[in-house]
């Protein structure tokens, strides 16, 4: 119901002939595999796509920090909490790498914020689900970063040139960020059996909201046939899903976990798993802005932003001074 309600005509692909001669060279160039540069020639739509993608995806690394920084205070011992620190300390950079990418395509990062602030600009609905234990800290960077990390290594060929480059230091990192996750679960999994339950409780209460990450089903997907004519998305929001799930299912039998999917079942035609989809109704009501902590993080940013206004405003008097000591010189 609510994906037929986002759902708009300027996505709709458009046929070689309804293509003007510099649309066809700038096809013939994506189709070639080159990468798309700044300051060259390319369709307004697809600049539009890019900043929408690329800006989404740089607030869903800062809001990501959320979360997690929640728990830093709190992390079981010295040494989690400097990895968790690291963690988050690296997300604040990949919405640096992003906002910069995105500024390339001719829009400001306080402009992208501002969007973001109005409720005018998305970020990833993981982020608006609570993180209520340490055993969430490993189901978030477990399964969070492993869907990340799933969306975002094919990304790394993207079209367009700056978002490509900003993929691949951001892959790197991801994948230490898996790895820590998947070490607490290890961790609480081999415990007490209490623990063991925490480590449980947080696969179910993560599993259907890290399937969601991909975004709609095919189907109901807006923008992946035209993102993907020009590559910027490399595979559908399913595919990538898919992928996700054959990977991580021995992964918690590993761990001694069961995935919350009675349905779940080794395929041997389809060589992959068959498995139950999220309840989409609740995906587009986080999207709609009525997840469990939509409130709590936009307004975790607005204040922040607001509250850093100070140093903004001290930095920018300190760039005009050297400006004009330049300009006298
Ligand atoms: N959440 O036509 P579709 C991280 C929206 S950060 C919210 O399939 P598209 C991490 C979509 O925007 C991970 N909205 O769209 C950070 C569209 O609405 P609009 C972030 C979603 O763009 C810190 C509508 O639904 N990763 O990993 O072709 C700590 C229809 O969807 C979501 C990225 O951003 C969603 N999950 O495909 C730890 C990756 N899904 O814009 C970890 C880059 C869909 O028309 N982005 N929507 O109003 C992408 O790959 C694609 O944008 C998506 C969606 C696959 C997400």
């Amino acid at each position: 119901m609510y994906a037929q309600m986002i759902k708009t005509d300027s996505d709709r692909v458009r046929s070689v002939e309804e293509m003007s001669e510099q649309e066809r060279e700038f096809m013939a160039r994506i189709e070639r595999g080159e990468k798309i540069e700044p300051k060259e020639w390319m369709p307004e739509a697809y600049r539009k796509t890019l900043i929408r993608q690329v800006g989404q995806h740089a607030h869903s690394e800062v809001v990501g920090q959320l979360p997690e920084g929640n728990w830093i205070t709190r992390a079981p011992t010295l040494e989690r909490k400097a990895i968790l620190l690291a963690k988050v300390q690296d997300e604040a950079g990949h919405g640096l790498y992003l906002y910069c990418a995105a500024e390339t395509l001719g829009v400001s990062r306080d402009e992208l914020v501002e969007l973001l602030h109005a409720g005018k600009m998305k970020y990833s609905s993981i982020f608006n689900y609570p993180t209520l234990n340490w055993a969430d800290i490993g189901a978030v960077g477990w399964l969070v970063d492993g869907a990340a990390i799933m969306n975002q290594v094919p990304l790394q060929r993207t079209s367009y040139g700056p978002y490509s480059r900003a993929m691949i230091r951001i892959c790197k990192e991801e994948s230490f960020h898996q790895r820590q996750g998947y070490d607490i679960m290890m961790k609480m999994c081999a415990g007490s059996p209490e623990q063991k339950a925490m480590a449980q409780d947080a696969l179910n209460r993560f599993w259907y909201p890290a399937l969601m990450m991909f975004g709609p089903s095919d189907k109901d997907s807006v923008h992946s046939a035209q993102s993907m004519a020009w590559k910027i998305k490399i595979n559908t929001n399913d595919e990538l899903r898919q992928k996700f799930v054959d990977q991580t299912v021995p992964q918690a039998k590993y761990l001694g976990l069961t995935i919350p999917d009675e349905n779940l079942v080794w395929n041997e035609e389809r060589g992959a798993h068959d498995f139950s989809e999220p309840d989409w109704n609740e995906f587009f009501e986080v999207l709609a802005g009525n997840g469990p902590c939509n409130r709590e993080r936009l307004g975790a940013r607005v204040k922040a932003w607001e509250d850093g206004a100070w140093f903004r405003e001290g930095l920018a008097a300190h760039a005009d001074k050297q400006r004009l000591r330049k300009l006298a010189a």
